[in-house]
């Protein structure tokens, strides 16, 4: 017996039901304005109201000068939602190091742009009602697995910018 695969059943679904079919609601967008350089060590929040339920959210990492990842002077993203640590990943943005995903309990969609400095990701999430919290974070630590890193270096040396930022749920 031969099921069908899953796109065929949404295939299916999409034909049968077409106003069901690619809707998503938009829960929150942030402005299409570019975000400030932020140096590192520093955290981005960014608190919207929702029903509570399962969602997706999109952002976009900016890395400015010499962003590291895995080398002597490593760089950490962090995405934290409603105070529960969900991803922690290091790339090159600039700065070179090797590109690694430390951390990532949801199965975030990674994808690095080296000549534009960017990571783009997308992950499942779930919502509360009411208050929801993204917070966004870099950090630079001077020790990492062990082995002493550089620590802070500050803008100027690098920094990090996020944009657009969007959660939607499958309704
Ligand atoms: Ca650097
Ligand atoms: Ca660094």
């Amino acid at each position: 017996m031969k099921f069908p695969s899953p796109r065929q059943v949404f295939v299916s679904a999409a034909l049968a039901c077409p106003a069901l079919a690619a809707q998503a609601a938009t829960v929150y967008a942030s402005s299409p304005v570019a975000q400030p350089e932020r140096p590192t060590d520093n955290a981005y929040n960014v608190k919207f109201k929702a029903d509570a339920g399962p969602a997706s959210l999109s952002f976009v990492i900016q890395g400015h000068d010499t962003i590291d990842g895995d080398n002597c002077c490593i760089d950490l993203f962090l995405l934290t939602v409603n105070d529960v640590h969900l991803f922690t990943g290091t790339w090159d943005l600039g700065g070179g190091g090797a590109n690694r995903t430390i951390f990532d309990s949801n199965g975030a969609q990674v994808t690095w742009y080296p000549t534009r400095r960017e990571v783009a990701i997308t992950v499942p999430i779930t919502l509360v009602q009411g208050r929801n919290r993204l917070q966004f974070t870099y950090e630079s630590p001077s020790m990492f697995e062990g082995s002493e890193r550089s620590g802070f270096e500050g803008i100027g040396n690098e920094g990090w910018s996020i944009g657009h930022i969007t959660v939607t749920t499958p309704d």
